[in-house]
């Protein structure tokens, strides 16, 4: 059996097209269903449906052979024991840091003022902020970032950012630009040695179809 583990919504859907690629049709869709293990049209492999930021620890311990993450989550993970062979280039987002409309981050940079910063992603905003040698206070949140500037939470958020239409709606503005973000194929190491007659040629027909939409 091969497991594959994606979380619903955007990854689900822009992950559907390189399954077909592969010859995997799920048999059901994760928002019809309380299923959190789906079938597909191949009798040896599995849809497993998790949190976006669990999909790392399936694949890590062999729960799942294959997954797919965006780099966002599996900065926050650390990546141990997963082999990352693609970017799938879907899920396409930017990590930025974003201020209320008003907020003078230049200038509270240049003062050497201590921020507090409000993200989910403190792995990397530690690692940002260190970068540019500023020294801030991060305060983990779990969601819903974009109010914390609002309430007086904190000075400035660390999220991600598509449309921009969130900070729009909430009066916020990006100010800096940490990384662009896309979603990779993860696949456990063992998994990789010991089903790879199976694994590698999805893997192909992966890169296949990415590389096709270069094209
Ligand atoms: O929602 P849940 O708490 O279960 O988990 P999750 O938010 O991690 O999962 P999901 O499915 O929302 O996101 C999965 C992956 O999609 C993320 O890990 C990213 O790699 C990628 N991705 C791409 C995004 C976005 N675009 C995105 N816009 N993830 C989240 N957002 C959020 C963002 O945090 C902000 O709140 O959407 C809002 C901003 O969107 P715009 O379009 O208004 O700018
Ligand atoms: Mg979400």
């Amino acid at each position: 059996m091969i497991t594959i583990a994606l979380s619903k919504g955007r990854i689900f859907e822009e992950t559907l097209p390189l399954l077909a690629a592969a010859g995997i049709e799920p048999a059901e869709a994760p928002e019809s269903t309380r299923k959190l293990i789906i079938g597909t049209n191949q009798p040896d492999v599995q849809l497993i449906i998790v949190r976006a930021s669990d999909v790392p620890t399936y694949v890590q311990y062999g729960a799942a052979d294959l997954g797919v993450a965006g780099k966002d989550v599996l900065l926050e993970h650390g990546g141990q024991g997963l082999y990352q062979p693609l970017d799938l280039e879907i899920a396409k987002c930017r990590l930025m840091v974003a201020v209320q409309n008003g907020f003078d981050y230049e200038g509270a940079v240049k003062q050497g003022a201590r921020m507090r910063i409000a993200t989910k992603y403190t792995e990397q905003a530690k690692e940002h902020f260190a970068s540019k040698g500023m020294h801030v206070d991060l305060i983990k949140l779990y969601g819903s970032m974009e109010l914390a500037p609002l309430v007086g939470l904190a000075d400035a958020i660390v999220d991600l950012v598509s449309t921009g239409g969130t900070l729009k709606a909430n009066n916020l503005v990006a100010v800096e630009h940490i990384r662009e973000i896309s979603s990779r194929l993860v696949v456990n190491q063992a998994s990789l040695k010991l089903k790879h007659a199976r694994i590698q040629p999805m893997l192909d027909a992966f890169a296949a179809t990415v590389a096709a939409r270069h094209a």
